[in-house]
């Protein structure tokens, strides 16, 4: 029997590449976000794959917790979930920022991700399988001006990634942080509220990781033998590294 991955966020980017990795694998899939047609374009062009779409705003529990209980018996028995639903919104210093944007960012990628990740991990450990993959974000480890609230969100996922796998020693259930830097999506585009122009300039002159990069990496983390555990991993472009701390010497 085909095993079964459920990806939230799989409208765009990464979501949707991995949805493309394991469909090719033979993967039967689950297949979340909020915009409806582009998860049926995404059931049709998967096709003939198994794939059962689920319309909800990780943000309404109430709404999650109902998609998820409504899976069919046939994809119920989740093998891997990958927490994929996110965004960042803005990257104005901390004192002009917008509450309401730091709230969609806080209640997207950490609450939503506990809503999904509560609902779906009890039957992994009852079943006694399961992976959970997280994406985190290098922004949650390396802090850079305008990352404010996103990197904070990802510090979250981090260190809730890291104490899931504390409390699920003695279950066979994974957990591993994926965090990427650069990478070309709509990301940026949402970041800058639907300004292309300002997101084109993020990748300008440089090659930034691509989504399939990122799908290739979670489908060899997931394939990996049972015994293994990535706690972490952290992928950058070549064409992104450090830079010296910032000094103030006016
Ligand atoms: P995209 O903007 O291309 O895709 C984001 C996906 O998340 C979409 O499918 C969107 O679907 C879904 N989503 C957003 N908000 C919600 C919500 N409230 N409820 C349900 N689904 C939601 O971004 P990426 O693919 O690049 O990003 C995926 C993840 O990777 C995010 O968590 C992001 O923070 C993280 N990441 C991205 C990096 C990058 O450089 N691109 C680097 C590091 C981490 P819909 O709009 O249909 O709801
Ligand atoms: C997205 C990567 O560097 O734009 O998480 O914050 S970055």
């Amino acid at each position: 029997m085909s095993k079964t991955v459920f990806i939230t966020g799989a409208t765009a980017g990464f979501g949707k590449a991995m949805a493309e990795r394991y469909a090719a694998e033979g993967w039967q899939l689950i297949v979340s976000g909020r915009r409806e047609d582009r998860l049926e374009e995404l059931k049709a062009e998967l096709a003939p794959t198994a794939v059962h779409t689920v319309c909800f705003d990780v943000r309404d529990r109430e709404a999650t917790q109902a998609a998820i209980a409504a899976i069919p018996p046939q994809f119920a028995d989740i093998d891997v979930l990958v927490n994929n639903a996110g965004l960042a919104l803005g990257m104005e210093p901390v004192h002009k920022c917008d509450l309401d944007e730091w709230d969609c960012m806080i209640d997207t990628n950490i609450k939503g991700l506990l809503y999904v990740t509560r609902t779906v991990v009890e039957g992994m450990v009852e079943r006694g399988r399961g992976h959970i993959v997280n994406l985190g974000s290098v922004a949650g480890t390396y802090p850079y001006p305008g990352g404010n609230t996103y990197g904070a969100t990802k510090a979250f996922v981090k260190q809730f990634s890291l104490n899931m796998r504390a409390d699920l020693l003695g279950t066979p259930v994974r957990v591993t942080n994926i965090e990427p830097g650069l990478c070309e999506s709509e990301f940026s585009v949402v970041r800058f509220r639907g300004d292309a122009s300002m997101a084109e300039q993020v990748y300008k002159g440089m090659q930034p990781i691509v989504p399939e990069d990122i799908a290739e990496i979670i489908y060899w983390v997931t394939t990996l033998p049972p015994h293994v555990n990535i706690n972490a991993l952290e992928v950058m472009p070549v064409d992104q590294a450090f830079s010296p701390f910032a000094i103030n010497r006016s």
